[in-house]
């Protein structure tokens, strides 16, 4: 089954408001913050991250894509393999993934070693990339000290998930049979987390909300990293980033690749308005929960539910 969507339009071409921050310049942190704040969203350029790793990540992931179907459903918790269902509750999309616990070590993944050793590797440059960006927002914010954010999710035991999306070409998209309608590859969510970092092949698909509910697609660009302002951040800033709804759209010719950190706190770290974020005569907008109580209420959900909706204060 697919979902479909009305058309939407494609930006022009050449042109794209999306945010690039040089994390390699202290002074970015200016627009790092106002890029949380319009859009929750923004691309990181000069990152420092091998691009020998993350081509062999990929490599090895499309290898393990292209295995049979039976070789692939064979892998459970902690390596969770999906194709078309999303999540526990009914959503459905047009694309497989694997779904892995990342402060796991991989060791008991039956991935060839190449392949455990780059997944290694990967996630630890890019949970180093994502404090940094988080201090440097905390810079950006007067925020004191300036790891009070990074902290969250710097440990190796904290809750963070690793994920690798493949959404193959589809055949379903034909303007005589569909009337031109989109196939959705991933519906439309915000991510529960503090911060998600996600890197892509050559193929576009990734659309994100803008404020006024429209939608823009963000180009490709496989050397550079994308991140998402995730719903506890949101939250821990009082409002003023935003966790930004995005989706995916699938593509009638090429396969999209994407594999995504999502950096969440431990399971017992509670989540509420940093009190320094508060400004005098302004009120904390959210009820206090912990990131476990967060995600019980996330993996409850439905992809496009409002979570935070429970949370906010009456
Ligand atoms: C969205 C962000 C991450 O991909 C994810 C997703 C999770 C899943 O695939 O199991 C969820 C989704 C995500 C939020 C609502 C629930 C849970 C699917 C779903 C319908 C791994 C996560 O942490 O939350």
């Amino acid at each position: 089954m697919a979902v479909l969507s009305k058309p939407t339009a494609e930006p022009k071409s050449g042109f794209s408001p999306i945010p690039v921050i040089d994390i390699s310049d202290p002074e970015s942190k200016h627009a790092l913050v106002k890029a949380c704040e319009d859009f929750g969203f923004f691309k990181v350029i000069n990152h420092g991250v091998s691009s020998e790793l993350v081509s062999v990540l990929e490599q090895e992931a499309v290898k393990f894509f292209s295995l049979p179907k039976s070789e692939k459903t064979q892998l459970a918790y902690p390596l969770g393999y999906g194709s078309r269902e999303i999540g526990r509750n009914g959503d459905v999309g047009w694309v497989e993934y694997l779904l892995m616990n990342a402060n796991l070590d991989f060791s008991s993944v039956p991935f060839p070693g190449i392949f455990r050793n780059a997944l290694l590797e990967y996630t630890a440059s890019v949970r180093k990339m994502a404090c940094h960006v988080l201090e440097m927002m905390a810079d950006g914010l007067g925020i004191k000290p300036r790891d009070t954010l990074s902290k969250l999710v710097s440990d190796s035991n904290t809750d963070s998930i690793f994920r690798v999306n493949h959404y193959p070409p589809c055949p379903l998209i034909n303007k005589n049979t569909n009337g031109g309608k989109n196939v959705i590859g991933f519906g439309e969510h915000t991510d529960p987390q503090i911060i998600s970092v996600l890197r892509s092949n050559n193929t576009s698909g990734l659309q994100i909300s803008l404020t006024d509910g429209s939608w823009i697609s963000v180009p490709s660009d496989p050397s550079s990293f994308f991140f998402n302002v995730c719903d506890s951040l949101q939250v821990l800033t009082n409002g003023r980033f935003k966790s930004v709804k995005h989706r995916v759209l699938a593509n009638s010719r090429k396969s999209r690749v994407s594999m995504i950190y999502f950096a969440g706190p431990s399971l017992t770290q509670r989540i509420a308005p940093l009190t320094c974020l508060i400004d005098i005569e302004e009120e904390s907008l959210y009820e206090e929960f912990t990131w476990s109580e967060y995600k019980n209420s996330a993996d409850n959900s439905r992809l496009s539910d409002n979570r935070l909706q429970r949370f906010k204060k009456k």
